[in-house]
């Protein structure tokens, strides 16, 4: 039998995907397996729970949710799972992300969610936190990200150049 993913993507819509995939593409570089779920807080409340009761034992180490508006996805994700859970705010169209922001990121103490950027650069450092969490216990995860790691900060030029020309 193949082991189970280590990460679990989950988002809140399908209108999730377009950001989330960025966390999927950035694993993909890794080389670290995923499962990505749609699981509403509140349109599919009975397979949130289900799926938050059941990631440990699902063999998931670390779950990355995403959600958008009153985005309450990760907080009661969190609140059902010892998993490490880090939420990705979507950026929304009526208030650009920033009502997913404040809904993910002022967690009452106790129950902690790990709080990315809005959209895009919040998706994509999720998966590498995800990443260097499962790098603590694997050293050729912790290579290939450093080669990653190594690989972004080659790709930054020295001097600028006049792109218009
Ligand atoms: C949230 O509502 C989702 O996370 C999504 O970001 C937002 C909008 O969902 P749709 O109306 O596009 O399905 O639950």
């Amino acid at each position: 039998m193949s082991e189970r993913p280590a990460v679990a993507i989950i988002m809140g819509s399908q209108s999730d995907w377009e950001t989330m995939k960025n966390a999927a593409d950035t694993l993909d570089a890794l080389d670290i397996d995923y499962e990505a779920r749609i699981v509403s807080a509140h349109r599919t409340p009975d397979r949130m729970y289900d799926f938050a009761k059941g990631a440990r034992d699902e063999g998931f180490k670390v779950i990355i949710a995403g959600a958008g508006g009153a985005a309450h996805l990760p907080g009661m994700v969190a609140a059902l799972t010892p998993l490490p859970v880090f939420g990705v705010p979507v950026q929304s169209k009526t208030m650009s992300g920033m009502d997913s922001l404040y809904s993910i990121v002022q967690m009452p103490a106790g129950i902690p969610v790990g709080t990315l950027a809005i959209g895009r650069a919040g998706a994509i450092n999720a998966a590498l936190l995800a990443a260097a969490v499962l790098a603590l216990s694997d050293e050729d995860l912790a290579d290939r990200l450093d080669a990653y790691r190594a690989d972004h900060t080659a790709s930054v030029a020295e001097y600028p150049i006049d792109e218009a020309r």
